[in-house]
């Protein structure tokens, strides 16, 4: 078997090689180690012998090749350079190297947003568990403020912000100042693991079974090097998910995520959680996570994740694009050969514990409003923030009212909204009479307050429909004529990636094309039937290529609303159906 030649060759950890030699020898057997040359900074130094066979393999993606030639990681240290040369007007965006503008770029959380504002980029965080401080949030209003329109701060449905309109001159201050306040952008796009999602309530919930934040922030340390960048597990053969669950609400979707972890206690082993794998939506496929039958005790987690990370990096497919995600390795190996390997790679001592069967069932939580916390005297105060959508202005004012009335943390939610805990009981009226919370509720309307959307075709290049936008005022139109029992959860996604989580609301509204008298015009895929809780489900197909203009969707909703959710017409509101 030929060499490797290497002037970077890092692959050389002990847990690989003995997985290389255990029960995973057959997989070896088939993968058997190509003649290829490593370069310093290819995206092939950290790869097992398996995963070099893949990714050079004559069938490998584009983005395989891309990484290949260099690594993503190389930005981490590029990126500082090219924005000082921007800044200084040595160069210019349109100068850089496409590859690393359109993609490598992403490795530090950059996108650059060619169609709708060339020239000025998103910039992804990680914001694990989705704990933020008052700081941050200055800072964050202080980064976009003199971007004008474009400067938006997104919360979202990863518990996480992004940054809008920025130009690249102005990254290197960006990052640095991010670094002081202890946040990163570091491994948040392509592929990567992406932000830890825990439970927003996490240290405050009465109903917890554990505090999910320091394993949320561990785990994200362990992969990204305390956020310095960790070329070890930056080159997986696509994206990766994690979510962890303290509670039976689900707040965190683990069924949607590659790798799941519902907090449970063993009658032996203690606390810890199983394992559940695979969750994924893509415009390809749609699945809900299955279990891994396994048990990992709370103080092996963070081992386990980084086993798993491992597993897929090193036997992950990186062949067609679409087909490249966790869950093909499942289906490729099956939990067991799962079970095992990642055993092997956490040097665990023996098979894994089984899963333990859940006795209780959960209900999903609604989370807005003030709520008593597990902490006698305070509360959380769980705030709407339609379509997670943020001005400067508005994320100074939460800043300065949980900075008055809480300890200066804020939470952001799945749902794109934010949660102030720890404020004083006796102090919540006052607070809920500053101005922010005339445009930001706490008590919202029945759809606006749970009302999600993925950024769609203002800013994102698949967008097949505007959905931010259009989703407040469907929202708004559609609460000015119903009267509706209880709050419905709308999720609008702007194409069938799905970002915006269709299959999880109540309602979901999918960007594509419809037809009006023989025109091509902007529509959607209607979905209903998502359930979130201890048992939940996706939604599925309920009518397809409905033309998204108010005149043709508003009759359709308000049709759902009455039939499927109890709502009625208000007095006064004429008949649209
Ligand atoms: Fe997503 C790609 C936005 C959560 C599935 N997603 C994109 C890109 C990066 C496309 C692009 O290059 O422009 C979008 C950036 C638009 C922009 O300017 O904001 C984008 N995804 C988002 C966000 C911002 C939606 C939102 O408004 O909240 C979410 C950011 C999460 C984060 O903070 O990291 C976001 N994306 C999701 C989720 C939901 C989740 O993770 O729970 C999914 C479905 C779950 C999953 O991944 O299995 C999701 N995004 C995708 C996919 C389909 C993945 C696949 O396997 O095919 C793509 C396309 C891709 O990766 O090639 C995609
Ligand atoms: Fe963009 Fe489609 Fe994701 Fe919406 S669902 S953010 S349109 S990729």
């Amino acid at each position: 078997m030929a060499a490797f030649v290497s002037s970077v060759t890092s692959w050389t950890g002990a847990t690989h090689r003995r997985a290389a030699r255990g029960t995973c020898g057959q997989l070896r057997m088939t993968l058997a180690e190509p003649e290829v040359e490593v370069s310093a900074g290819s995206g092939l130094a950290y790869l097992s012998p398996a995963a070099r066979e893949r990714a050079t393999a004559k069938n490998a993606n584009p983005v395989e090749k891309l990484k290949n030639a260099k690594c993503g990681s190389n930005i981490w240290t590029e990126v500082f350079e090219m924005s000082r040369l921007i800044r200084e007007g040595k160069t210019s965006w349109e100068d850089l190297n496409l590859d690393d503008r359109e993609k490598r770029l992403k490795w530090v959380g950059l996108f650059h947003r060619e169609k709708a504002t060339p020239g000025r980029f998103m910039m992804r965080l990680r914001v694990p568990n989705g704990e933020l401080t008052a700081e941050q949030l200055d800072f964050f209003a202080d980064v976009v403020e003199k971007y004008g329109e474009i400067g938006v701060i997104d919360i979202t449905t990863r518990q996480n912000i992004q940054l809008r309109g920025i130009d690249m001159g102005d990254v290197e201050d960006i990052l640095n100042g991010l670094k002081k306040l202890g946040l990163t952008s570091v491994q948040s796009g392509m592929d990567n693991l992406r932000n830890m999602v825990g439970n927003p309530l996490a240290g405050i919930d009465p109903l917890e079974l554990v505090d999910t934040r320091p394993y949320m922030r561990d785990i994200q340390d362990m992969v990204t090097r305390d956020g310095l960048g960790n070329p070890e597990l930056c080159n997986l053969p696509r994206k990766f998910n994690i979510s962890m669950n303290s509670t039976g609400d689900n707040f965190a979707h683990t069924h949607i995520n590659d790798l799941g972890l519902d907090a449970i206690v063993h009658p032996e082993l203690g606390l810890g959680f199983n394992v559940i794998v695979g969750g994924m939506f893509s415009g390809q496929r749609v699945a809900m996570s299955v279990p891994m039958d396994t048990f990992v005790p709370a103080d092996k987690v963070v081992a386990l994740c980084k086993a798993v990370l491992e597993v897929f990096r090193d036997f992950g497919p990186r062949a067609t694009r679409t087909k490249c995600r966790f869950m093909y390795l499942v289906d490729e190996l099956g939990v067991e050969k799962i079970r095992e390997l990642v055993a092997q790679y956490m040097d665990y001592d023996g098979e894994l514990p089984r899963a333990v069967p859940k006795t209780e069932s959960g209900q999903h939580r609604h989370i807005l409003g003030v709520h008593p916390q597990k902490q006698e005297g305070l509360s959380w105060v769980g705030i709407s923030v339609p379509v997670g959508r943020m001005l400067p202005a508005d994320s100074r004012a939460l800043a300065d009212v949980a900075r008055k009335y809480g300890d200066g943390t804020i939470r952001i939610t799945v749902d794109q909204n934010v949660i102030i805990p720890n404020v004083p009981t006796d102090k919540v009226s006052e607070m809920i009479a500053e101005p922010i919370f005339s445009s930001f509720k706490v008590t919202p309307g029945k759809l606006m307050g749970s009302l999600v959307s993925c950024t769609g075709a203002q800013f994102c290049p698949f967008g097949l429909v505007e959905t931010k936008n259009r989703a407040k005022h469907v929202a708004e139109i559609l609460e000015s004529r119903l009267d509706m029992p209880k709050s419905v959860r709308i999720h609008w996604t702007g194409c069938p990636n799905s970002c915006g989580q269709a299959q999880v609301g109540d309602i979901g509204l999918m960007g594509s094309p419809a037809r009006l008298d023989g025109k091509a015009v902007e529509g959607v895929r209607i979905l209903l039937g998502g359930e979130i809780g201890s048992a939940p489900e996706l939604a599925t197909d309920f009518e397809k290529s409905v033309p998204a203009a108010d005149e043709h969707l508003i009759p359709k909703l308000e049709a759902i609303l009455i039939e499927k959710f109890g709502a009625s017409l208000l007095p006064g509101a004429l008949v649209m159906l």
